[in-house]
């Protein structure tokens, strides 16, 4: 089902990629209820393999040994404690839920298990599920060895290995039970929903029997009734600029028509559309080339953003500016996926995304690893979070400024970013209105009488009096500071009767946008 279960008017979701369960259920009494998130996607909980070369990768993670609840994150009753910690201040966890394989082809046999179970990857045998050979696609697969190495071919995609991983054969009544249990386990013990990766390599039939089986929500949390969140994870096709400069070369020079593969894969996220919402990452990849300019994209044409821009319907969209793959080179998005490498741009996408009504939104949470390019690729893009000498994952500390420590980025604690989240809350509902722009980089829309921003992305100041249709009187600007009481830290903004109001941003500001709202009135 397509809608969050967020409580109290809270509209976000934060991926709280790789931080320990008990640090979540801080986060969620200390942080996250007090400043409007709805809620939390926590990475997968369910035993994982344990890689030592590379030594302790993030991505050790999706791959499954079995569906005990021991993992990186903490144990089984951390994560109770957390699921419980979270609901009882408001804040909805989703589970990253990997059911569409288990471990590597070469996983090899032994212990090496987030809880210590065996398997023997070799022999496709988990026996603390329990998984043999026979619950595993190796027969339906027709590729000489069972990789998918076509992307333009849906049965391979569905029913072959991803990059080595055994692929579950979700068409067994068997396999489907197990994956429900797992997940019916979560459900009972709170969490609201499931961010369920792989889904291009899911049968849609599959996966509506598997979501079919499903319990509704636990009632200590949820009203009676209420359907689990789904949001699926399905790749933006190679439909892609390649594929167009190709296109047009050809047609241009007039030589090939015989256009055998048009490009584009036969599988199309709205297949998933019925099942729950779809990852937009075309929306990631595309706010970056508007706010970094690049490709002669500019935020005046933001005018058409969402379905105008060729994105699927906003009901069905999970939208975010980075996810823990694109912002480290790994699967879709490319090279103009902002992140917080990039802060200066990153808060100003993570404002447009926030402010703009489309979509489900998800505000990343990052940690910071050493990057090191060689020839454009990042040799380091597999490093886990921050670690203690004997593997395990540092807790996170925070500074006495609110920011955290120990390499923990937590882009969701940045002002800019919080307040924006919380300027999503106050407009929710309210239409996109009062569209400016300057045919150029600056633009402003309101949010209903609810809330209005202005960002100015081009390189000379702007100045600028336009409608807010906000009721009369003055504001503080969230991005540059925060109301306190009747008082403000940053920039002010009065909106005559009327409702207009003068705006001067400089190019060179810190954070070139104002945004105030109904809340941020003094
Ligand atoms: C790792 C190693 C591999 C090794 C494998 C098994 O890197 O070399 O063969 O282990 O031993 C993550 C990492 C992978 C990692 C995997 C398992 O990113 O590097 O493999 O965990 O540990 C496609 C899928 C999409 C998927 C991306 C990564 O369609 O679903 O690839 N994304 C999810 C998660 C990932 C995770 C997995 C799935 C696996 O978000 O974090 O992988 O659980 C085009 C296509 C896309 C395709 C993309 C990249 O854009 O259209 O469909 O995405 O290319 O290939
Ligand atoms: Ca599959």
């Amino acid at each position: 089902q397509h809608n969050p279960n967020t409580k109290h008017n809270r509209t976000s979701i934060v991926h709280l990629f790789e931080w320990r369960w008990a640090d979540i259920a801080e986060e969620c009494e200390r942080y996250l209820a007090p400043n409007g998130y709805g809620g939390v996607q926590i990475s997968p909980p369910s035993e994982s393999i344990v890689v030592s070369n590379p030594w302790h990768p993030w991505w050790q993670r999706y791959q499954p040994i079995s569906y005990n609840l021991c993992s990186r994150s903490g144990t089984e009753e951390e994560l109770k404690d957390m699921i419980t910690r979270c609901n009882n201040v408001g804040v909805n966890i989703y589970v990253d839920a990997v059911i569409n394989h288990m471990c590597g082809a070469s996983g090899g046999e032994g212990t090496h298990s987030s809880c210590g179970s065996y398997f023997n990857a070799k022999n496709e045998d988990f026996p603390s599920v329990p998984y043999s050979s026979w619950d595993f696609n190796d027969d339906k697969c027709k590729t000489p060895n069972e990789e998918i190495e076509s992307y333009g071919d849906i049965f391979q995609v569905r029913d072959c290995r991803l990059v080595s991983l055994l692929d579950l054969a979700l068409e067994k009544d068997y396999v489907r039970g197990k994956v429900a249990e797992y997940l019916n386990k979560l459900i009972d013990l709170g969490v609201a929903g499931f961010r369920v990766d792989a889904c291009k390599h899911m049968w849609p039939g599959d996966l509506t029997n598997v979501y079919g089986r499903l319990k509704t929500l636990n009632t200590t949390w949820f009203s009676p009734g209420t359907k689990p969140f789904i949001y699926q994870e399905v790749s933006a096709s190679h439909q892609n600029q390649s594929y167009l400069k190709w296109l047009f070369k050809a047609l241009t020079q007039m030589t090939v028509f015989q256009v055998i593969d048009l490009g584009g894969e036969p599988i199309k996220a709205s297949e998933y559309f019925e099942l729950g919402r779809v990852t937009e990452f075309k929306y990631s990849t595309k706010l970056g080339k508007v706010v970094r300019k690049w490709d002669k994209e500019k935020l005046s044409y933001l005018k058409s953003w969402g379905e105008g821009w060729g994105f699927m319907p906003s009901d069905k969209a999970m939208v975010f500016v980075d996810n823990h793959d694109n912002q480290r080179g790994h699967a879709a998005g490319g090279a103009s996926v902002l992140t917080f490498w990039d802060s200066r741009l990153y808060k100003i996408a993570a404002g447009i995304m926030l402010a703009h009504p489309y979509g489900v939104t998800r505000v990343m949470s990052s940690y910071h690893w050493d990057r090191h390019f060689v020839n454009g690729k990042d040799q380091n893009d597999w490093m886990g979070p921050p670690s203690n000498a004997n593997g395990s994952t540092k807790p996170v500390p925070i500074n006495p400024d609110s920011t955290c420590g120990d390499k923990w980025i937590c882009e969701h604690r940045w002002r800019q970013i919080r307040n924006m989240v919380i300027f999503r809350n106050v407009v929710d509902g309210q239409p996109l209105s009062n569209w400016w722009d300057n045919g150029n980089n600056q633009i402003a829309f309101s949010r209903g009488s609810k809330g209005f921003i202005v960002i100015n992305n081009d390189d000379w100041a702007m100045d600028v009096t336009l409608n807010t249709s906000l009721p009369m009187g003055t504001y503080c600007d969230v991005i540059s500071g925060d109301k306190s009481g009747s008082s403000c830290t940053g920039k002010q903004v009065s909106v005559a009767a009327d409702g207009r109001a003068t705006f001067s941003i400089s190019n060179t500001d810190k954070d070139p946008f104002i945004a105030i709202h109904a809340d941020s009135k003094l």
